[in-house]
């Protein structure tokens, strides 16, 4: 009895596997079942998947508007300070600090000398007074054009020891 069964629903299995067709409505149902609820659920993944892209954008829109906001505070520090309008720079025996300095156009550079000495700042022309050791002074920059120079203290030798520098000014 028993055996009877099993060989019945290998005969079937047979059937359904060999015609196709007639297997398909009989032993099928469940398969269609199946084959619906896969393509329901493909199209729940792809709108999903749509729904995720325009987050994304929005994401996106977000992260650029935010990056607008930021470039344009950078550019307007930058506009002030692609070199400061005020620098400071230290001297001493024998150099100055920094020695490479950015300034903005018709800047100045503020010293001051913890040095020994008595020290200067000099470039293109222009020059600070001597000032004294312990001291402070100012040197304007009016009229300097956009550009890189080298800058040096006066005072004999200094140079050559290594009071020198570069300034962008711009
Ligand atoms: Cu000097």
């Amino acid at each position: 009895m028993t055996d009877t069964t099993t060989t019945a629903t290998d005969t079937s299995e047979e059937v359904y596997i060999s015609s196709g067709g007639d297997g398909g409505r009989v032993g099928g149902m469940s398969f269609e079942t199946l084959a619906v609820s896969a393509f329901i659920f493909g199209i729940f993944a792809i709108v999903a998947a749509i729904f995720a892209i325009g987050m994304s954008a929005r994401a996106v829109e977000v992260a650029n508007n935010g990056g607008g906001g930021g470039g344009t505070e950078a550019s307007a520090g930058g506009g002030g300070g692609g070199g400061a309008a005020s620098v400071d720079v230290a001297m001493s025996e024998f150099a100055f600090d920094p020695s490479d300095i950015k300034v903005a156009e018709n800047g100045k550079i503020v010293l001051t000398n913890n040095g020994q000495m008595e020290h200067d700042f000099s470039v293109e022309g222009l020059t600070s007074d001597l000032i004294k050791p312990g001291a402070s002074g100012e040197l304007e920059l009016k009229g300097v054009a956009p550009g890189e120079y080298k800058f040096i203290c006066t005072v004999a030798g200094h140079e050559a020891a290594g009071m020198k520098g570069t300034i962008t000014v711009g």
